[in-house]
């Protein structure tokens, strides 16, 4: 498969032409790029890719919205629209290790030192009250300062001026940990920054699990073959070869900025923290780069980070309930988990299982297999109805989650609830659901009743 955004894009225009836009007409990069793809969603219900040819203030063309329907996430994949989560599941149980090559169209144009600039890029503000230009496509790519651990998450970045940014590490992940073992030794940690990138290299960055687990592996199984990556200029780390563009930078030790406001992904805009600093030490780009957009919230970013959330989600329930049904994400912090319960208890092991499989889960529903994880309604009426809260509610408190849950006291430092809203004692058991007979059912027809 091709490894490049190109050709996927090349793919979205042949196979869902009605799909891609080109906005040819002039945008001011201050919170019209989100506009548009917001009153899209909201008054058009469509959520093309969106390619917008002149931004003010830069010369790069924007992309965005890439990610916001699922059918193109499985084109990406090359899989059916209900087998992402398989295709997925597949991935992480059969990686394939990267391949280091020699060129490749990221390296057309080298700008080292001096010449790096980031203000030339385009500088997207995109929710009221931000504050400042936020990167928030930004892949990174580090390696473990200890040991030969390599590493892959999204990260947005704040822009502080022509070579250095903030970043935001979520406290207790992977490359917050990394940041943590370089800090401790006073050097900077090596760090490179992609933009512009294949869905595959998207949701393989976006794969949750150990930190042994290699995410450019899982990339490789979702392409079916080796990620294709090429050394850095500045520094020892591989990055996509075949990506628009990359930011080769370090993360200082022992330093921090304010960052923020920023509009958030919970759907609120959070106040101004302290975090990391990033010097950067060089960009690469293909001569023609096409820069990368993510509407932090809307569809684009939501939907891609779901699907590798509930695949790991569903991997950890089945690990300690085979009879897992679905899994779903349906809110932050939140999961839904429905469960053919063959003895007494399971439905609170998986609760335990989502809790310690994934930071940011707070909240876990389990329902019965009867009900469908998909609908809302069905949920909400399981818990009514099947559920005793003085019985049936697990509260672990003092633990560790999202540090952008605004109803924490401290950021990130919260409680964590799981409730079992399966039948008791068991739902060959319960008092049965109601129903027409299913005979009667199925011997009326609807035409022979209406008009
Ligand atoms: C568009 C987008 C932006 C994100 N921004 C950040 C961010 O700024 N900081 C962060 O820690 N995680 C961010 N995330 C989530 C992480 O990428 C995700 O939790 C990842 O799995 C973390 O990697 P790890 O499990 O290897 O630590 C973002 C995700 C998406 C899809
Ligand atoms: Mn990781």
């Amino acid at each position: 498969m091709a490894q490049d955004l190109r050709s996927y894009l090349d793919l979205v225009k042949r196979e869902r032409p009605e799909e891609f836009v080109i906005i040819s007409r002039d945008v001011d990069p201050a919170y019209e790029i989100t506009a548009l793809v917001v009153k899209l969603e909201k008054e058009a219900r469509k959520r093309p890719v969106l390619l917008f040819e002149k931004v003010r203030g830069t010369s790069f063309p924007v992309l965005t919205n890439l990610h916001a329907s699922r059918a193109r996430l499985a084109l990406a994949l090359n899989a059916a629209p209900d087998a992402l989560l398989t295709t997925y599941l597949r991935a992480m149980d059969t990686p394939i290790p990267p391949r280091v090559v020699k060129t490749g169209a990221v390296k057309d144009v080298v700008r080292i030192g001096k010449d790096v600039n980031l203000l030339e890029l385009p500088q997207i503000i995109h929710h009221e009250g931000d504050g400042g230009v936020f990167l928030t496509s930004a892949i990174s790519f580090a390696r473990d300062p200890s040991a030969d651990i390599w590493n892959c998450a999204y990260n947005r970045l704040m822009l502080k001026g022509r070579d250095t940014t903030s970043i935001h590490l979520t406290l207790g992940k992977h490359l917050w940990e990394f940041h943590r073992l370089a800090e401790k030794r006073n050097v900077p940690l090596p760090v490179a920054f992609v933009i512009g990138a294949h869905p595959v290299i998207a949701l393989g960055a976006l794969a949750i699990g150990s930190v042994d687990e290699d995410e450019r592996a899982i990339m490789g199984g979702l392409f079916g073959e080796p990620l294709e990556l090429i050394k850095c200029e500045t520094n020892d780390v591989l990055v996509p070869a075949h990506a628009e563009l990359v930011i080769e930078a370090e993360i200082l030790p022992h330093e921090r900025v304010p960052e923020g406001p920023f509009g958030e992904f919970t759907g609120y805009s959070l106040g101004e923290r302290q975090r990391e600093v990033v010097k950067v030490k060089a960009i690469t780009h293909r001569r023609d780069a096409i820069f990368q957009d993510i509407s932090v919230a809307h569809l684009d970013h939501m939907l891609l980070s779901t699907i590798p959330i509930e695949a790991n989600l569903y991997r950890a329930v089945r690990a300690m309930v085979p009879s897992v049904k679905a899994v779903r994400v349906p809110a932050p912090f939140t999961c839904f988990v429905s469960l053919e319960q063959r003895i007494a208890g399971q439905a609170k092991n998986a609760i335990l299982s989502v809790l310690g499989a994934d930071l940011y889960m707070k909240r876990v529903v389990v329902v019965d297999h009867d009900v469908d994880v998909f609908d809302d309604r069905q949920v909400n009426w399981a818990i009514a109805t099947r559920c005793q809260p003085d019985r049936d509610i697990t509260v672990i408190t003092h633990a560790r989650g999202s540090d952008l849950d605004p109803s924490t006291k401290e950021d990130g430092y919260t409680a964590k609830w799981g409730i079992d809203a399966t039948a008791k004692p068991s739902l060959a058991a319960y008092t049965p659901r109601h129903r027409v007979p299913p005979a009667v059912f199925e011997r009326l027809s609807l035409k022979d009743y209406l008009p």
